[in-house]
């Protein structure tokens, strides 16, 4: 048998070749397409046979990745989905044994390295870090950024990818970052099926990439069908690059070079892909293929046959024109291989992948297989003094392939059973599964964030420096000082987004800088959040320090499914392969009407952990958040308070050094009656309530969260609960939403409850948005009024007598 080595194809160049020399590449090609096939048909039996839940497969899809695989380099990315994987045996991305072994889940990373056994299988990604979370040299390898299963999701992180090489290519002074690019001549691939390209994302990447034209080259593989929905529904005209010829570049013009080849056609699709990325490569123009005729011989996925959907005539045009028998017709008439040298090709490639499969799943259960025999063999030991635990031990004896949670269940199930007799024996059980959470927990719950030596905690602290000279100046100035020190120190930075670079933002936090850094590295972005986000995501991971702009909080939600389902899950899903330190730079809270005051922050809070979220209350602190998240390396939100722009503030001389850690909260204002947490803008209306508070002879313990991700990890608030033991939480976010979070770590994270004495309490804005206006704010957010008669009613419900009902 081959060694389970990585073994890639070929470039092929007609002029330098002999035709014996052509005749080996072509052959080889064929072996990987035939294994890759093999891989897909045995895949899905290991799923029918209960070994793995479920498959989605690239069969049907080989040959047309062949040929992108024989032109994509060094230094290249990927961004593309689970129909790849013939594209990524051939460049040495994956393995048949990884490909087995991320199917299985197993989650030992040396067996799966894109995932870990987190994804689904056919979910790709290189390992990009150290095991410390330092980059490594992304230009020795071929480089595939982390998969995710939602469709078109790899599009707006595809924008950024292609974008760093522009930067790269332009911007001299990253010549130093040898490890990220040479001189900008990477491709980054993206790969996406037909009925994909219906998604929003897709349109607003394809459009973004060429107005910036930048070495994007996008391949749709185009089976005619999403799962069950035929073109007819998907794509005007039934063809993407029908109704995308309008942005074909012309003379004079930006915009694409569009291709169209037949997924069947080897060599017109070697050809194609050759002169296309040459384009790409060369003139940094983005280019289209659009791979039509492909087909889809086992169906979508595990989940149901496609014979329930597709036409007998389709199914036998799609036996017909199955890219690997076309390409067997056409090597035989060509002469390449005899009908024979083919049939044993086969043969040998169906006997390696069975092996390999062996081999992969092997490994897989023999870790647990020994975990499975120790469990056994406790419980047996205490069975002497409880009749039903031999019954456990003989059950977990005879599971055959038992998975972990079979072993792990039996282990808990055992302790359980036996509270009420205790043993040495059961204390070897309760040692055994107390020593094996941790291990556990770090191969199924670690690295939400990179935790590596970047890590925002391991920054240096500085303390702001005021003297004498210290002025007054705007919120936005003090912000454009410490952006002009940052962007100075570090030629990495960059920054873009809507009506960001002309004018330096809507609120001109970074007004002037365009003009002394350059449109570079700070620019204008067209109206799209996502791959605003998108382009982040790319840049980050290619070594470069980008703070998104995202014009308004409220316009967020536009860009909610790339942060979810891309940043905020990146170090996760490939355990700390991959990194994008991220900034998005945004503004919300409290200013008029329904689009204009949002405060989302339930949804924030729920659907981007794997995200530092920072609510500063002022642009001092805002400005020390960015100090310490530009030194570091783990992505973050910062949501600057929209109506704090013009406030006067005292700037640090050492405004682009000095640092607020994140996790910190702080008491802004001492008290002993009730502790008011809050965050962000409503602390200014919490303050001045304070003062009416104090004509009562109530003073409120004031304690300013400053991120809600990570939360108060001093625990500031239960030591002022020791304090006052009553709890108020102020927040703009509907009930129920981030102030729910906040009781839940307060009460329960905590134990804030036990120090309690009356409920705890919290002050939110109504369900609805706020209506436009002064008065629309006033009853729709927590006022200062709201605020005053909280606090006050919560000491009249304990002291009446001194603090009689207000009405
Ligand atoms: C955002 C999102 N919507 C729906 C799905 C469910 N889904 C998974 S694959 C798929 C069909 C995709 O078809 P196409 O893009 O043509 O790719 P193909 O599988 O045909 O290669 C659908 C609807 C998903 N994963 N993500
Ligand atoms: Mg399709």
């Amino acid at each position: 048998m081959r060694s389970v080595g990585k073994v890639v194809t070929n470039e092929i160049d007609a002029s330098e070749l002999s035709f014996d020399a052509f005749k080996a590449i072509v052959i080889d090609d064929y072996r990987i397409a035939v294994e890759s096939r093999q891989a897909s048909l045995l895949g899905r039996k290991e799923v029918l046979t209960g070994k793995a839940k479920f498959g989605i497969f690239g069969d049907g899809k080989e040959v047309p990745q062949l040929a992108m695989a024989k032109v994509f380099k060094k230094g290249d990315w990927r961004a593309g989905y689970y129909r790849d994987q013939t594209f990524a045996f051939a460049t040495g991305i994956s393995t048949i044994k990884e490909f087995f072994a991320q199917l299985y889940a197993n989650p030992d990373v040396d067996a799966d390295p894109a995932s870990a056994g987190r994804q689904m299988n056919c979910h790709f990604a290189t390992r990009s870090l150290n095991d410390d979370g330092t980059w490594r040299d992304l230009t020795e390898v071929k480089n595939s950024s982390a998969d995710i299963s939602t469709t078109g999701g790899q599009m707006a992180r595809l924008v950024g990818l292609a974008y760093a090489s522009k930067l790269y290519k332009q911007n001299r002074e990253l010549d130093y970052l040898k490890n990220f690019s040479v001189s900008g001549n990477e491709v980054a691939f993206g790969t996406i099926g037909n009925a994909s390209t219906s998604e929003g994302v897709f349109f607003e990447a394809f459009n973004a990439a060429g107005v910036l034209q930048i070495p994007m080259a996008i391949s749709v593989w185009d089976d005619g069908f999403g799962i069950s929905v035929p073109a007819k529904y998907q794509t005007t005209k039934e063809s993407i690059s029908e109704i995308l010829k309008g942005f074909q570049r012309e003379e004079g013009t930006n915009g694409y070079e569009i291709f169209k080849v037949r997924g069947w056609d080897y060599p017109a699709l070697c050809e194609t892909y050759l002169k296309a990325i040459e384009i790409c490569r060369n003139e940094h123009v983005p280019v289209l293929i659009h791979v039509t005729e492909v087909t889809q011989p086992q169906g979508h996925s595990t989940s149901g046959s496609h014979e329930r959907y597709k036409s007998k005539e389709r199914l036998t045009w799609e036996k017909e024109h199955d890219c690997i028998v076309k390409m067997r017709e056409w090597m035989i008439e060509s002469a390449i291989a005899t009908k024979e040298e083919l049939d044993e090709l086969e043969e040998a490639a169906k006997k390696y992948v069975r092996e390999v499969q062996k081999e992969a799943w092997n490994e897989f259960l023999d870790v647990i297989k020994q975990e499975q025999a120790d469990v056994v063999r406790m419980i047996s030991n205490m069975a002497n003094s409880n009749a039903g635990l031999g019954k456990i031990a003989a059950q977990l004896a005879s599971t055959h392939d038992a998975l972990r949670k079979e072993v792990v269940s039996a282990a808990r199930k055992a302790i359980r059973q036996s509270v009420n007799s205790p043993s040495a024996d059961r204390d070897v059980l309760i040692k055994w599964y107390e020593s094996k959470t941790e291990a556990y927990s770090e191969l199924y719950n670690s690295k939400l964030f990179t935790d590596g030596v970047e890590s925002p905690f391991n920054a240096t602290q500085v303390a702001p420096v005021y003297n004498e000279q210290t002025k007054m100046l705007d919120g936005r100035e003090i912000l454009n000082a410490c952006f002009d020190a940052n962007f100075e120190r570090d030629a990495r930075l960059v920054a873009f987004g809507e009506d960001l670079g002309a004018i330096g933002d809507v609120n001109q936090g970074f007004a002037g800088l365009q003009a002394k850094y350059g449109e570079i590295r700070i620019n204008d972005t067209g109206i799209r959040e996502a791959t605003i986000v998108g382009q982040g995501i790319g840049l980050a991971m290619r070594g470069l320090r980008p703070i998104a702009e995202i014009q308004y909080l409220d316009y967020l939600l536009y860009a909610i499914t790339v942060l979810s389902d891309d940043l905020a899950t990146l170090s996760y899903r490939t355990k700390g392969g991959q990194k994008a330190p991220l900034i998005i730079r945004s503004r919300g809270h409290r200013l008029e009407g329904i689009w204009h005051s949002g405060s989302p922050m339930g949804m924030i809070l729920g659907s981007l952990r794997g995200m530092h979220i920072c609510v500063p209350r002022n642009m001092t602190q805002a400005a020390g958040m960015y100090n310490t998240l530009f030194r570091a390396d783990e992505p973050a939100l910062v949501i600057e308070c929209l109506n704090g722009y013009r406030l006067k503030e005292k700037l640090p001389s050492n405004v682009g050094e000095f640092t607020v850690p994140l996790g910190k909260a702080e008491i802004i204002k001492e008290g002993k009656d009730i502790t008011v947490v809050s965050y962000g803008s409503t602390l200014r209306l919490v303050e001045e309530a304070a003062e009416e508070l104090e004509n009562f002879g109530i003073t409120i313990e004031v304690i300013d969260v400053q991120t809600l991700l990570p939360f108060d990890l001093d625990q500031l608030c239960a030591q002022s609960l020791q304090k006052t033991s009553k709890l108020l939480v102020v927040d703009e976010d509907v009930p129920g939403g981030a102030s729910a979070f906040i009781l839940q770590q307060i009460l329960e994270v905590q134990k804030g409850y036990y120090l309690l004495d009356s409920k705890p309490q919290t002050l939110t804005a109504k369900a609805h948005r706020p209506p436009y206006g002064s008065d629309g704010d006033y009853f729709s957010k927590p006022s200062v009024d709201d605020m005053v008669e909280a606090a006050y009613n919560m000491m009249n419900e304990t002291n009446p007598d001194r603090f009689p009902k207000l009405y």
